[in-house]
């Protein structure tokens, strides 16, 4: 061991004595000597780093997938189409950023580049783009264009960049790399801040029938240096696929999940303070977080769910698939299961021939928007007495950073409330101090009637936001009980809803 790394574990050591835990990291390494004990609080206190904790407070964000496939009516295409066939005749990516916008979505991220190889934006790697097409005569740049919109309107901007590419005659050799890279920093220098980057997992054969080996780690590096807010997604360190293309997430649903690719000798020297590999391990299963998993680990990541799912039941436009527009009461079962399971929700919304969202996504989207809005404009909790003292109103104030956390070594809890009055409601919100770590593990809702306290509902993981529906109870006094946490449970919101039907 070198000097270097002897200060840097002197230095690990001090914060263990000074803070009786690490600091908080997004990542913790299990060491052979940990108990059972040691790996459960170490879980408990890995935390997400400031780009995953803005990500995650987004909620809602959605994906463009716009393209040559939009005018070839393909899920994908084969990158022989001929850019002469890219013509919207009235695009208008402002259309698009304000009905997500208006649907409640804080971030998109158009496809810049999907597998056929065709580029949105006139790159300089290659003659397959926008610049070969007719429309506005070769000098339109559709990434520009939303980028632009997106400022416009104060939401996030992201990119998916397929590393799939069935156009370019480098793919499946070294080169590749590199015209990726190309790729990559024009994206990444030219439109300003990049939010999210979007990277998926398919890795088919090129024109030339090779598969590429993908430097995943220099394309990281680059974003990281070039964009240093940015979220990585999917195929990337900091967020990560939740499994499905549904939209439901797992009702149990840990952020923080075994990484066995860690490097020890890097971590320990203090050069590795921030993840720049895809975390590795099985992420599709049913359990990735539980106790079980995490013991067996060589180390701990907070690695966040995303579920993706698309609005139409293709990810292109079809004109075909204009009557099966998910309907608004369909948006809100995904709504509840993707961002009320502790997940983001990325909804695509794919623009038409023309250039613009259609009519029927856009009104679908607005009778989302008024149910959601409706439904939580009033916290039914609040103003309720609590048996907690002062600290239970911290919970009820509608502000994510005011927080409760038990005293002592407490890993149970039950939070009384007296509602200011007899209430209906059918869902529960829930939401943890994630900037603390993720706890809770089991919990019961609880009503009184008469003098018997009967369940309304029961869950596990809590999360960012964890949200169950029930059938409507009346009541005056309902409690919350927190079963079992892996160590103190910290309750940043929690709230009383009536649901607003269509
Ligand atoms: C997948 C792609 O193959 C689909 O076309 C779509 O872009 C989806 C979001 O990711 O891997
Ligand atoms: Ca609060």
């Amino acid at each position: 061991m070198n000097k270097n790394n002897l200060i840097a574990l002197a230095f690990i050591l001090l914060c263990h004595i000074a803070f009786g835990q690490e600091a908080k990291e997004n990542y913790v390494l299990i060491q052979p000597g940990d108990t059972e004990k040691d790996i459960i609080a170490k879980a408990a206190n890995v935390t997400p780093s400031p780009r995953q904790l803005r990500w995650q407070q987004l909620e809602l964000t959605a994906f463009f997938h716009f393209g040559i496939n939009t005018f070839t009516d393909k899920e994908w295409g084969d990158g022989t189409e001929d850019p002469q066939i890219f013509n919207p005749t009235a695009l208008d990516a402002k259309q698009w950023v304000l009905a997500a916008k208006n649907a409640g979505i804080k971030q998109v991220i158009i496809t810049a580049k999907h597998h056929d190889g065709f580029c949105l934006w006139p790159t300089a790697t290659t003659n397959h783009s926008v610049a070969a097409s007719p429309w506005k005569a070769g000098k339109g740049d559709v990434v520009k264009e939303v980028a632009g919109a997106c400022r416009a309107y104060g939401i996030g901007f992201g990119i998916y960049v397929s590393p799939w590419d069935r156009n370019a005659s480098v793919y499946g050799t070294d080169a590749y790399n590199d015209f990726f890279v190309a790729q990559l920093t024009e994206l990444l220098t030219r439109y300003g801040r990049v939010d999210e980057v979007w990277f998926d997992g398919a890795n088919g054969e090129g024109p030339n029938g090779k598969k590429q080996v993908y430097d995943f780690e220099r394309w990281y590096q680059l974003i990281r240096n070039l964009q240093p807010a940015a979220t990585i997604a999917i195929m990337g360190p900091d967020v990560r696929w939740v499994g499905t293309e549904s939209g439901y997430g797992r009702e149990t649903e840990w952020s923080v999940v075994p990484a066995n690719n860690l490097d020890q000798a890097e971590i320990a020297s203090g050069s590795q303070r921030d993840l720049v590999f895809k975390p590795q391990g099985d992420m599709t299963g049913n359990d990735l977080g539980s106790r079980e998993k995490i013991l067996n680990a060589k180390g701990l990541v907070w690695y966040p769910a995303e579920t993706d799912v698309s609005i139409r039941p293709g990810w292109f436009y079809h004109a075909k698939e204009d009557d099966k527009v998910k309907t608004p009461k369909k948006l809100q079962d995904i709504y509840y299961s993707s961002v009320g399971r502790n997940g983001v929700l990325l909804l695509n919304i794919p623009p038409d021939k023309q250039g613009v969202i259609h009519k029927n996504d856009v009104a679908n989207l607005v009778a989302w928007r008024k149910m959601i809005a409706g439904t939580f404009a009033v916290n039914l909790a609040n103003g309720a007495g609590t048996n907690i003292g002062k600290s239970g109103k911290h919970m009820l104030d509608g502000d994510y950073d005011t927080y409760w956390i038990t005293k002592r070594k407490d890993t149970t809890a039950v939070i009384e409330l007296n509602l200011k009055g007899s209430k209906t409601f059918d869902v529960l919100l829930l939401q943890e101090n994630i900037t603390i770590g993720q706890r809770i593990e089991k919990f019961v809702l609880e009503y009184q009637e008469g003098n018997e306290w009967k369940t309304i509902a029961t869950g596990t993981t809590v999360g960012y936001k964890r949200l169950i529906r029930f059938d409507p109870v009346t009541a005056k006094k309902v409690r919350l009980r927190i079963l079992s946490s892996r160590l103190n449970p910290t309750l940043s919101e929690l709230g009383l809803y009536k649901q607003v039907q269509p």
